[in-house]
């Protein structure tokens, strides 16, 4: 089943039926059983037909995020690795990457407070002071206060190649910036963990032509998802859980940059589609 976050509640989707319920978010999600929960509550709430939903999720959906840290993982998948290599080469980094591919320990940074976090059909942004940028599909986790993976969401870390590879101790700079991170369009929750022929595609359309498309598929993450999650929760707690983007899968070929107006199209086999249109920040705001 699917859960939609919108400004007053939820909508949760199952067997071809929206059901509607007003809940804070972070109670709604961070359950021991999410699954379960939601299965014994839907009887009890109210079902509303396609065309409100279609507006509510047109016109009112959010990112499937409350209070929640959003970390992610790097070089999780060889095409990462081998990304990073390059664009690191000149700076002598490139062994950095290759060793932490190899490494028991993965690499797990800080990526996003909520506030910084964009939702589907919402706008995701780019550095001016980047000139290599690019967006990062990934498959994320929604983890509980007590370290389960409980849902399923869309992922996109958006990231300065450039700055990054410059120097890899920018990594924080070339990651982190408002807007650098969407999630969406719901939490997919299963009760069985997502298969490993999963597909993740990206389609990036520019000016109503395709200027990049790929598609892999979860098989090739090198780590097993409760691993990431162990590593994440060994000495930090999350009271209201967490959410984990497990690394990229595809990376656009080394000439290809993010430019104003390109829209992001990231779908992920049984949780959906996340689209996002590239901006830079307005120079306004605070
Ligand atoms: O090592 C830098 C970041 C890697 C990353 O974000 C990824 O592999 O997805
Ligand atoms: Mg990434």
């Amino acid at each position: 089943m699917k859960i939609f976050k919108i400004s007053d509640g939820a909508i949760i989707q199952h067997q071809g039926l929206n059901y509607r319920l007003r809940h804070d978010w972070d109670t709604l999600i961070n359950r021991e059983n999410l699954h379960g929960y939601l299965s014994a509550l839907l009887p009890h709430l109210t079902v509303i037909d396609d065309k409100i939903f279609s507006n509510l999720a047109g016109n009112d959906l959010l990112a499937p995020i409350g209070t929640q840290e959003v970390w992610a993982a790097g070089v999780t998948y060889l095409r990462s690795r081998e990304a990073r290599m390059e664009e690191s080469a000149e700076s002598g980094a490139a062994d950095l990457y290759d060793k932490v591919y190899e490494a028991e320990r993965p690499e797990l940074f800080f990526k996003a407070l909520p506030h910084r976090v964009a939702g589907h059909g919402q706008h995701v942004y780019i550095r001016r002071d980047s000139s290599w940028s690019v967006p990062e599909p990934e498959l994320t986790l929604f983890i509980n206060s007590k370290g389960n993976i409980q849902g399923y969401t869309i992922g996109n870390d958006m990231s300065s190649r450039s700055i990054e590879g410059e120097n890899a101790l920018y990594l924080p700079q070339a990651k982190i910036y408002e807007r650098s991170a969407a999630l969406g369009p719901c939490l997919y929750v299963s009760e069985q963990p997502l298969p490993s022929d999963t597909a993740i595609k990206m389609k990036i359309r520019r000016a109503g032509s395709d200027v990049y498309s790929d598609e892999t598929t979860v098989a090739r993450l090198k780590r097993s998802l409760t691993e990431l999650t162990g590593y994440l929760y060994r000495e930090c707690d999350f009271p209201t859980g967490s959410f984990l983007m497990t690394g990229t899968c595809l990376v656009p070929p080394n000439d290809f940059t993010l430019q104003e107006r390109d829209e992001v199209a990231i779908s992920i086999d049984h949780i959906g589609s996340l689209i996002n249109y590239v901006s830079y920040k307005p120079k306004n705001r605070s």
